[in-house]
């Protein structure tokens, strides 16, 4: 049987500035617009393999941009064969450490349009391809600062959309201000909704071991990244010390990090973010590594590849609701009665709604 090999005929990266639906407010910043790098994978059979990556910063668009382009530049000419390619990609940047921060993003999207090509040419959906099949993945909006003020306007918004789990930022500057935010949302929320609360990092070990123990009687399903994203010690002493589970992983940078995170039980559950992570390729070894550990398996932004991977995840968990490119997608990412389900498109199912590039693209 013959195999149909693609060959990479040109990597094409396109910079734009998207507007978010809603500003995502953090105790440690705001993601008031989404800076995304789009990437176009070309072959010479004509597929086109697409994935997506967040800058977080405008100020970071064009240096990743030049990364992920210099990247790109290493692999034109070759198959489309991402279990070959990423570790060559990766390997590149051991001796800066390790392919970390923009270097691991740079690797993790060209990764995501590598598979995304793939399973074009198998002209099967993605999760087709990982050997799962679509179905509905149950998935909570992710909102951003509440407070006892503004808790029944959001509460309201948001399960509205059919959402029957919803997740909100905490971290101000007093414990009292977190109870009273966390109790309003409770008291607005429909009865028996899942709520989950992220600090995003803004606490030291003795405040978010005092705050979390003061949320213990609260009913949340996860309080995430409590203290500094790499404190994973740090974060054992507040899992250990806690009984609401502590939820950390978006800023696991590669798979290694993982694993030393689940090494010293940093957290009850995870939630890799794909560009994070290492892409598909990641993801399969961060899946592998959170079924090993026995903990459950979240995702992190990145819905529309997200709902390809977590039917394959063992330990799979919850697919997190918060769309970054649905303003440049011809098909923004929706969730129906709470849940998502992949696209049954050849890949990952992205296509770039051109006149939204045009109009938010980086000058
Ligand atoms: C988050 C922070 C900043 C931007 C997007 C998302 C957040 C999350 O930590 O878990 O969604
Ligand atoms: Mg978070």
């Amino acid at each position: 049987m013959s195999t149909t090999v693609l060959t990479i005929s040109d990597i094409r990266t396109t910079p734009v500035v998207a507007p978010l639906k809603y500003p995502v407010t953090t105790a440690s910043g705001t993601l008031g617009e989404a800076p995304l790098l789009l990437i176009d994978l070309l072959t010479k059979a004509g597929i086109v393999g697409r994935a997506y990556l967040l800058a977080y910063q405008r100020l970071a668009l064009k240096p990743l941009d030049e990364l992920v382009k210099a990247l790109a530049a290493t692999i034109v000419g070759e198959a489309v064969v991402p279990a070959e390619l990423e570790p060559k990609l990766r390997q590149r940047f051991t001796l800066l450490g390790g392919a970390r921060g923009l270097a691991g993003i740079a690797v993790s999207g060209l990764d995501m349009a590598l598979w995304d090509a793939l399973a074009q040419t198998r002209d099967v959906p993605l999760v087709e391809l990982l050997g799962g099949r679509a179905r509905p993945i149950r998935a909570y909006n992710s909102l951003g600062m509440v407070s006892e003020k503004n808790a029944a306007e959001v509460a309201a918004r948001s399960f509205n959309d059919g959402f029957r789990a919803t997740k909100f930022k905490i971290g101000w500057p007093s414990f009292a201000e977190d109870l009273a935010a966390v109790r309003a949302f409770r008291k607005a929320a429909p009865a028996g909704v899942t709520l989950m609360a992220d600090f995003n990092q803004s606490l030291n070990v003795a405040e978010a071991i005092s705050r979390s123990r003061g949320l213990d009687g609260e009913g949340l399903a996860w309080i995430e990244e409590p203290v500094r994203c790499d404190d994973h010690f740090g974060c054992s002493q507040v899992a250990a010390a806690v009984g609401t589970p502590i939820q950390i992983g978006e800023n696991f940078s590669g798979t290694f990090e993982m694993a030393e995170s689940l090494r010293l039980r940093a957290s009850d559950y995870v939630m890799p973010d794909p560009q994070q992570i290492g892409g598909v390729s990641g993801w399969l070894r961060a899946a592998a590594l959170a079924h090993a550990a026995g903990v459950a398996c979240s995702t992190h932004l990145f819905i529309e590849v997200s709902a390809h991977l977590l039917p394959v995840t063992p330990t799979c968990h919850w697919l997190e609701f918060l769309d970054v490119a649905g303003a440049v997608l011809q098909e923004p990412p929706q969730a129906v009665d709470g849940a998502v389900t992949a696209s049954n498109r050849p890949g990952i199912g992205l296509a770039w709604d051109e006149a939204a590039v045009k109009r938010y693209r980086l000058s």
